[in-house]
C-alpha cells in the first residue's frame, strides 16, 4: 500500500520541513515553524520518527532554564505522537563562530568549544533513546589549501571522533557514529568529500567499529558520482549506518529535492537495493529511511506538507515498481539471458589457480574475437526497467 505507516520506518530532520528557505541570495519565504507542530504534522502522515540538530530544538545560545523547557516541550510531542527519535546531530556551522572550521577549526578554542556542544547534545541523544550520531562537517573544509594544515586537519577530526566514541562508550550510551560526506557547500572544498573517502578515513580510528556513514543522495550526484554504486559499497563494508535520502539534477549547488525528483533512475535502483538486496533478494539496510531534503522555497506551508508526504510516497511507489520488476517473468529471463545470476559464481573454481592454469579453454584455446561478438544483453534490462517505472509493464 501506498499509505505510510511506521512499519516503513520513515523519518524527517526537524530542519527539513522548517526550513525557512534563506539561501545565499535572497530572505526567508516561510515563517519559523514550531517542532511540536512539525512532529504532530509528520506522525499524522505516517512517519516514525524525527531527527534534530542540538539547535533545531534548543535556540543556541539558550540559558539552562529555557532549555529545559524547550526539551520538555519537545518530549511531550513525542511522547503524545509516538514518534522516535532514531538519530540526533550537531549544528556545527550556522554560528559564525565555527567560519573556519569546527572538529577540526586552526583556532583550538573554537575546536574544544565544538566537542563540548557535541557531547551535551549526545547526551541529550542518549535520552531520547537515539541509536545513531550523524556528524556532517559543513565547515570543517577551506577554501584556501595552504592556510589549513591538511595533514593535521585529518588528525584532529580522528582524535575528535575517537574521544567522542570512547565518551559514548564510557557512559554506556551506546551510540554509533555517522559520518556524513559532501564534496564542498558551504566550504569551498570539505573534509571526506565523498563516501570512499570517508570509508578510508575510518579504517584508521580507534574506535572504527563504532563508526560508519551516512551517505546523503545529492552529495554523491554534486560529485558525479553513482549514490547505488556508493551505498553498496558501504553495505559490503558493513559501514552503511544511515542514509539521507533526497534528490538532485547532477553537478551543481546543493539542492535537496525532494526524493526522486532528481535522478529518477537512480532513485529506482536505490530502492531496490535497498529493499530487494543483491539477486538472491532480502533487504540490504534495515535503518530508518530517513529524508533530508529542502522544500523549494516556491512553497508555501501548504506546499511544504505536500513535500513531505511526496518523499515517503515516492518511496513506496518506488518500492512497488521494483518489487514487480523483480517479480516480472521476462525480467528474470532478461536477467538469464545476461548472465547476470552468473556474476554470483567464484571466477576460481575450487583447484585455485592451479586448476585454471591447467584449463587450457581459459587462455590458450579462449577464443576472444568469438566471444567478444556476444551482446550483453543490457538494453532490453534497462527498458524492462523503464517500462515498470512508467506503469507500462
Ligand atoms: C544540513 C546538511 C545536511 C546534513 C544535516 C546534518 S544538516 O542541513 O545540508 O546534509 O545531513 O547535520
Ligand atoms: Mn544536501
Ligand atoms: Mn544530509
Amino acid at each position: 500500500t501506498l499509505q505510510p505507516t511506521p512499519e516503513d520506518k520513515f523519518s524527517f530532520g526537524l530542519w527539513t520541513v522548517g526550513w525557512q528557505a534563506r539561501d545565499p541570495f535572497g530572505d526567508a519565504t516561510r515563517p519559523e515553524v514550531d517542532v511540536v507542530e512539525s512532529i504532530h504534522k509528520l506522525a499524522e502522515m505516517g512517519a516514525y520518527g524525527v531527527t534534530f540538530h542540538d539547535d533545531d530544538v534548543i535556540p543556541f545560545g539558550s540559558d539552562t532554564t529555557a532549555r529545559d523547557e524547550r526539551i520538555k516541550r519537545f518530549r511531550a510531542a513525542l511522547d503524545e505522537t509516538g514518534l522516535v527519535v532514531p538519530m540526533v546531530t550537531t549544528n556545527l556551522f550556522t554560528h559564525p563562530v565555527f567560519k573556519e572550521g569546527g572538529l577540526t577549526a586552526n583556532d583550538r578554542e573554537v575546536r574544544r568549544f565544538a566537542m563540548r556542544k557535541v557531547m551535551r547534545n549526545m547526551d541529550l541523544a542518549a535520552e531520547l533513546g537515539a541509536k545513531t550520531y550523524v556528524l556532517w562537517g559543513g565547515r570543517e573544509g577551506a577554501e584556501v589549501d595552504v592556510a589549513k594544515d591538511l595533514l593535521a586537519s585529518l588528525d584532529r577530526y580522528a582524535e575528535a571522533i575517537d574521544t567522542l566514541a570512547q565518551y559514548s562508550e564510557d557512559r554506556g550510551y551506546g551510540l554509533r557514529f555517522a559520518l556524513e560526506p559532501k564534496p564542498n557547500e558551504p566550504r569551498g572544498d570539505i573534509f571526506l568529500p565523498t563516501i570512499g573517502h570517508a570509508i578510508a578515513f575510518i579504517s584508521r580510528l580507534q574506535h572504527k567499529d563504532l563508526v560508519g556513514i551516512n551517505p546523503e543522495v545529492g552529495h554523491e550526484q554534486m560529485a558525479n558520482l553513482n549514490y547505488t554504486h556508493g551505498i553498496a559499497e558501504a553495505i559490503w563494508l558493513g559501514k552503511l549506518f544511515h542514509i539521507d535520502l533526497n534528490g538532485q539534477h547532477g553537478p551543481k549547488f546543493d539542492q535537496d529535492l525532494v526524493f526522486g525528483h532528481g535522478d529518477l533512475l537512480q532513485a529506482f535502483s536505490t530502492v531496490d537495493l535497498l529493499e530487494n538486496g543483491s539477486l538472491t533478494g532480502g533487504p540490504t539496510y534495515d535503518g530508518p529511511r530517513h529524508f533530508d531534503y529542502k522544500p523549494l522555497r516556491t512553497e508555501d506551508m501548504d506546499g511544504v506538507w505536500r513535500s513531505a508526504a511526496a518523499n515517503m510516497r515516492t518511496y513506496l511507489l518506488l518500492k512497488e515498481r521494483a518489487a514487480a520488476f523483480r517479480a516480472d517473468p521476462e525480467v528474470q529471463e532478461a536477467l538469464a539471458a545476461a548472465k547476470v545470476p552468473d556474476l554470483r559464481t567464484p571466477t576460481v573454481g575450487e583447484g585455485g589457480y592451479e586448476e585454471l592454469l591447467a584449463d587450457r579453454s581459459a587462455l590458450e584455446d579462449f577464443d576472444a574475437e568469438t566471444v567478444a561478438q556476444r551482446g550483453a544483453g543490457v538494453t532490453r534490462i534497462d527498458q524492462l526497467m523503464i517500462e515498470h517505472l512508467l506503469g507500462a509493464r
